[in-house]
């Protein structure tokens, strides 16, 4: 296979046919970032919007590979056509594979109704927040109806990222009520259904209590959720499939709920408006770049050191292109 440099658009025809090879290199160039990056998207974006995007997350080894592979099994026995995005905005490897997903998921690697895919860091600026919706973006583009995004992890970044899917899934153990790490608050903030996997072991009752007591504690009826909607609360044994589809169904209802109500349509929009934001900051951010270097950078450098300018004026003449 020739690793030439090959155009985005000649690549999203091929990818829009089928071809999950050149899919897989399209969202490499996402991954990377930069101006072949934003062609990509400029590509996507008008074939986008029919696509439903589901998040999963979850603190480390609770078992979202798992489920979510359980998952995919579900859909394709519906014949449903599924991507597959796993996110770990805390590694820096890349090359579309954290083996562990990879190996979990290889029961689907030869379905061409299944795409998976990983995605990492790679450390730039931006990073995942901007190449996760743009990755979405290509899948929906493409045609996947279905697009699960599994995130690693329960810090604020990973909510922040699980958080922005149409339905999203949070996944906890039994026992989970007592475990210090897990960021519980943010959680409760994204959930839309809650799933306790690994409900072979013991714990589940008490741990469907301990959600139940906080979902009663917790403001169900601000914006994020909408009026009339509790997150389920669904047990499953991902390694067995036992729950897999009350877990769907639950995701279904939700998806439901979110369209009749017009909650769907809030939260792609709010969803919209902080991507753009990104866009807009990543920009000055590129810009900043470029304006601070050369002469009279060095010169003011130099002034600011000496007491003869001050940062701030300093600052406002390199922002005087930027200002006009
Ligand atoms: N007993 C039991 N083990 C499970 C279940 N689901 C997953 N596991 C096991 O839990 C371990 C972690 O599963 P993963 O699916 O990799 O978990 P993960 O949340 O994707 O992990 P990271 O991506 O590393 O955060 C594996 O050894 C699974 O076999 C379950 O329902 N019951
Ligand atoms: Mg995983």
């Amino acid at each position: 296979m020739s690793r030439a440099r090959r155009p985005p658009d000649e690549l999203f025809a091929e990818a829009r046919a089928g071809d999950r090879s050149a899919l897989a290199r399209l969202l490499s160039v996402i991954e990377r970032g930069g101006p072949d990056a934003r062609a990509v998207g400029r590509l996507s974006h008008p074939l986008s919007g029919s696509g439903y995007l589901v998040g999963l997350t979850g603190a480390p080894g609770a078992g979202k590979s798992t489920l979510t592979s359980a998952t995919i099994a579900h859909l394709r026995s519906f014949d449903e056509e599924v991507a597959v995005l796993a996110i770990d905005p805390s590694s820096p490897f890349s090359g579309g594979a954290i083996l562990g997903d990879r190996v979990r998921m290889q029961d689907h690697a030869t379905d061409a109704g299944v795409f998976i895919r990983s995605m990492a860091t790679r450390g730039h600026l931006g990073g995942l927040t901007l190449a996760t919706p743009e990755a979405v973006r290509l899948l929906d583009a493409v045609g996947r109806k279905w697009i699960l995004v599994e995130t690693v992890g329960v810090g604020q970044v990973e909510v922040e990222i699980a958080g922005k899917a149409d339905t999203t899934v949070v996944v906890v153990n039994p026992g989970w009520g007592d475990s210090v790490q897990a960021n519980k608050a943010g959680l409760m903030e994204i959930a839309d259904v809650f799933v306790i996997n690994k409900a072979d072991r013991s714990g589940v009752d008490q741990t469907r209590r301990d959600l139940e007591q906080m979902l009663d504690l917790s403001d169900l009826d601000h914006d994020e959720h909408g009026a009339g909607w509790r997150p389920p609360i669904v047990a499953t044994v991902s390694t067995t499939g036992d729950g897999v589809a009350e877990l769907w169904d639950a995701v279904l209802a939700h998806r439901e709920h979110a369209e009749s109500t017009g909650l769907l349509e809030r939260r792609r929009t709010h969803r919209i408006r902080e991507e753009l934001r990104e866009i807009v900051t990543e920009r000055l951010r590129e810009r900043a770049r470029e304006l601070c270097t050369g002469e009279r950078w060095d010169e003011l450098a130099e002034q600011v050191l000496d007491h003869t300018v001050d940062p701030w004026s300093a600052a406002d003449e390199m922002l005087a292109p930027v200002d006009a």
